[in-house]
């Protein structure tokens, strides 16, 4: 089953097809006209409402397009550092744009307390339907920058589970085992196969 993957974020297709397509999925980048469509993220609390906003923009993009009747997934993520109240959280792109990941270690520059977790939301729509899921992926912020792999934040994040090598130091794989994008994809994965009531 073919999946279309409403982001600008090719990182995020790759990273998504690696984690899908074993279960059976086909990812594509959602594509209208050759581009990409451009979807207001709304300035929202929570990752949760702005996945669901952002779906429901593309559902309207597609509607009476060849797509109209396929799976549309979007995913919204961000970095929520404890010490930090939780910042960036829904405002990740804009620190990463602004300050990048020097500047976030700036802020928690002398911070004990380093703990952080990635959180993703999967917002997916299949034959009228809206299903989501969240993955959280728990860790703590590194002293440095380290590593080439990845994207984002993934050089200054370590997960709980990999004796302090950041994300950007672990293969595709061994993120995917892990990582709150993986989670999120595979909790919809499993609500689009449940047999319809
Ligand atoms: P779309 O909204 O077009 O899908 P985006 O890159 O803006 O793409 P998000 O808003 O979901 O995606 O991401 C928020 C920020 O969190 C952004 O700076 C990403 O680079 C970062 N991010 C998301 N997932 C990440 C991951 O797995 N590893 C590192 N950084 C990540």
């Amino acid at each position: 089953m073919r999946v279309l993957f409403a982001t600008g974020n090719q990182n995020k297709v790759t990273e998504a097809s690696g984690i899908l397509s074993p279960l059976g999925f086909v990812v594509e980048q959602l594509l209208i006209g050759g581009q990409v469509p451009d979807l207001v993220e709304p300035q929202a609390e929570g990752i949760e409402e702005i996945a669901i906003s952002k779906l429901e923009q593309a559902v309207s993009l597609i509607m009476g397009t060849e797509f109209e009747n396929e799976a549309l997934l979007v995913e919204d993520s961000g970095l929520f550092i404890y010490s930090l109240s939780g910042f960036p959280g829904p405002y990740s792109s804009f620190v990463q744009e602004t300050i990048g990941l020097s500047g976030v270690l700036s802020l928690m520059s002398g911070e004990k307390d380093r703990g952080a977790e990635f959180r993703a939301v999967a917002a997916l729509s299949f034959q009228g339907n809206i299903m989501t899921s969240t993955g959280i992926c728990r860790g703590s912020i590194s002293e440095k920058i380290s590593g080439d792999s990845g994207f984002g934040y993934d050089p200054i994040f370590i997960p709980e589970e990999t004796n302090g090598r950041t994300c950007a130091q672990l293969s595709p794989d061994e993120k995917s085992l892990i990582s709150h994008r993986s989670f999120a994809l595979k909790g919809v994965s499993e609500l689009l196969n449940l047999p319809s009531k």
